[in-house]
């Protein structure tokens, strides 16, 4: 049989993602305040099985268990993210000591054991004070992130120097805000529009406030990307599908590299647009050092008459295999031909695979680990996809796996496991590391992997 090892660049960084909320718990302790994902979890009827994320992983006690995991793992570089009211409990007013204490410490405990973090500073865990005052929805948040974002990269610049102002803009936008699975929970199209763009305003203001406060600071900002194909040849569809990239790629991608929003878009949403001033397109289009991508599916998309927002749906071919949400098939060539279509349409800019993992229905086997070979199958293909689109001159130079453990994940609360490392709920949350924890251990020590 004929093996080849895809060896990847020198300095490639691999790394694991996680999310403040998502693993932390410690929900009210050392002065936190209240984000919208603790109220709208607390909600009846939001989340699977009545669950939140008030202990989650326990992050917040046991980072320094996982920072030694992650040791373990060979795992040198680490996202995570910053719970907003952690720092300001209120929204705004003065920063809570003890929970920039509480990132001091995590931070040190990476550093000390060789682990980089990139840190993200808002992924979704909004005050929920500043939803009271109208959240993103309103022009003013804009104002409250660079303030926050001004507290906490000032504080942590001497040793921080990876920022990400924002995770997956889209999802924040119209999950929380038209569709009502995530939190703040509303469904209204101005309100998901309006949010959009001042997170978008919010990521170019703070450019100029991070990087006057990290000397040698790298900035960029998350996307999510999926890649999105027509059904079938019929114009109802091709035209869907177009829509479909236009409302979920290009409407964060096109003003953040220059182009302004898709014009055919504007035209669709007509009077549901907020108001874009004059300047806002030139501060959003601000210049950042990389670009993240969280790639997890193709979406292949036929037209529907019957959906209010786009005009589209998204089909399922049940042969292709899927993570256990139906509509995520895995579709690994859609993350090289994302990162292709990235290149030509924007530029040569660095990218980072900041997410891309699987859900699978893992299981402690009798010999008391972990075999989830479909996930490492899963990532095997899409660290092949990256390898091919380096290959070809893509500027990739790191890939962090969603996730570093099982969590709370949103709306399907923990239901659904991400992690390369196993979470025991059953057993005080020990941790256990699954096939393919093993698996990315070896591919960071290698820095590549063999294929077949
Ligand atoms: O868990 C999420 C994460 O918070 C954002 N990106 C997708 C992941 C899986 O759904």
């Amino acid at each position: 049989m004929y093996t080849e090892f895809l060896s990847f660049p020198a300095g490639f960084a691999w790394g694991a993602a996680t999310a403040s909320y998502q693993i932390e718990g410690a929900a009210n302790e050392d002065g936190k305040g209240k984000s919208i994902w603790d109220v709208f979890s607390h909600a009846e009827g939001t989340v699977a099985d009545g669950e939140n994320g008030d202990i989650a992983c326990d992050h917040y006690h046991r980072y320094r268990e996982d920072a030694d995991l992650m040791r373990g793992l060979g795992i040198k570089h680490y996202r995570c993210s910053i719970s907003w009211p952690r720092i300001f409990p209120e929204g705004r007013g003065a920063a809570n000591r003890k929970g920039l204490d509480f990132y001091d410490r995590l931070f040190d405990a990476c550093l000390e054991r060789g682990i980089t973090p990139w840190v993200t500073l808002f992924h979704w865990d909004l005050p929920a004070a500043l939803q009271e005052a109208g959240g993103f929805a309103g022009r003013d948040c804009a104002g409250r992130f660079c303030e926050y974002a001004d507290t906490v990269t000032g504080f942590f610049a001497d040793r921080i120097k990876n920022w990400i102002t924002f995770n997956e803009p889209w999802v924040y936008s119209f999950c929380g805000h038209l569709y009502g699975v995530h939190a703040p929970g509303l469904k209204d199209l101005p309100s998901a529009l309006a949010a959009a763009h001042h997170i978008l305003l919010a990521h170019g203001e703070s450019l100029a406030v991070i990087r006057n406060n990290v000397p040698g600071a790298k900035i960029g900002i998350v996307n999510n990307l999926a890649w999105i194909e027509n059904a079938t040849n019929a114009p109802e569809d091709i035209e869907a599908a177009k829509r479909w990239d236009l409302a979920f790629n290009r409407w964060f991608m096109d003003p953040l590299f220059g182009k302004g929003y898709p014009e055919e878009m504007v035209s669709w949403y007509g009077g549901n647009m907020p108001e874009v001033k004059s300047g806002d397109l030139s501060v959003i289009a601000g210049a950042t050092d990389f670009l993240g991508i969280n790639y997890y599916t193709r979406r292949l998309v036929a037209g529907d008459p019957e959906d209010r927002h786009i005009g589209a749906k998204q089909v399922y071919r049940p042969h292709i295999k899927r993570a256990e949400f139906e509509e995520w098939e895995w579709y690994p060539e859609g993350l090289y031909k994302t990162l292709r279509d990235v290149k030509e349409r924007y530029g040569n800019i660095p990218v980072y695979i900041t997410e891309n993992g699987t859900t699978c229905d893992d299981r402690i086997s009798a010999d008391g680990c972990i075999h989830d070979p479909d996930r490492v199958e899963f990532l095997r293909r899409h660290f092949a996809a990256v390898w091919q689109a380096i290959k070809e001159d893509c500027d990739v130079r790191g890939y962090f796996v969603w996730s570093l453990y099982d969590n709370f994940e949103w709306g399907f609360g923990f239901t659904k496991r991400f992690g390369v490392v196993y979470l025991d709920r059953e057993n005080n949350l020990r941790r256990i590391v699954k096939d393919s924890g093993h698996f990315i251990a070896d591919v960071c020590t290698n820095n590549g992997f063999s294929v077949d």
